[in-house]
């Protein structure tokens, strides 16, 4: 019985070292998150892969009303885009000005909000026309962008999430986000879907999917291989994008420069 005892003891003492070994390999470490905490592992299939402008720094992702909206980011190459899913083609676009570096997209009762990475300035375009009818100041920096029907839902690169009032632009709610102890901090674009917010982290491959009453996270969904091995060439061409069909229950993830653009279905675990 010793023997055994201290068998198990051994083994336990091994698994210990490899996680901390696991721990300090990973980068950057405040998304190490997994590794510290109860965590809930979705999986994945692929339902459809579209077309997608590889020339696209995807920073934006919306699925409103049957149309795909689309901003894209870059000094000079910043844009709003409604794009034929089928197709990938560009339907409409309104290039946003240099020095602007466009980040994440959200629509609202008609509106298409639209965030600026460094500029502390948001556009506001008209949904139908991508005309731009008014802009926006906030403070920090601005990445992702989603709404809840009431207040509009930012990032900002950190781990902190906030709510805004559209028609003031007031902070109304700031949440943390955090996976049991760990700060799950570089979070991109967003996403609102059925009571969670879903979050692409910046350069990994998982999305996390978040309440937004207390910013804990609920789950985290690893898309690695997703996107065949040497579709994209630059460092930067990482999974951002994901939007939400609510009327017909789809949910669409795409890259910067990715050439294709995915339906997915999460399987959920719990
Ligand atoms: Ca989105």
């Amino acid at each position: 019985m010793i023997i055994k005892a201290r068998l198990v003891l051994i083994l336990a003492l091994s698994v210990v070292g490899l996680q901390c070994n696991a721990g300090a390999n990973s980068s950057p470490p405040s998304n190490n998150a997994s590794a510290n905490a109860v965590v809930v592992k979705h999986s994945y299939q692929i339902v459809n892969i579209y077309p997608h402008d590889s020339g696209a720094f995807t920073q934006g992702l919306i699925f409103v009303d049957g149309k795909l909206y689309e901003g894209t980011g870059q000094e000079g190459r910043s844009s709003l885009r409604e794009v034929d899913l089928q197709t990938g083609r560009v339907l409409k676009k309104t290039d946003v000005p240099e020095p602007f570096f466009a980040e994440g997209i959200t629509l609202l009762n008609g509106k298409i909000y639209q965030l600026t990475w460094k500029n502390k300035m948001g556009f506001i375009y008209n949904a139908q026309t991508l005309e731009k009818i008014g802009q926006f100041a906030y403070t920090g920096e601005g990445w992702g962008i989603t709404n809840d029907g009431r207040s509009l839902i930012i990032s900002d690169g950190s781990n902190r999430i906030k709510f805004l009032d559209p028609d003031s632009f007031r902070v109304t709610k700031t949440i943390a986000v955090t996976d049991g102890p760990a700060s799950v901090d570089q979070l991109n674009e967003l996403e609102y879907v059925n009571g969670e917010i879903y979050a692409n982290i910046w350069h990994d491959q998982r999305i996390v999917t978040i309440d937004p009453q207390n910013g804990r996270v609920t789950g985290w969904i690893d898309l690695t291989g997703l996107l065949q091995p040497g579709a994209v060439q630059d460092e930067e061409a990482v999974l951002n994008g994901i939007a939400y069909d609510q009327a017909n229950n789809r949910l669409f993830v795409t890259g910067k420069l990715w050439p294709q653009l995915f339906e997915i279905k999460i399987k959920r675990q719990s």
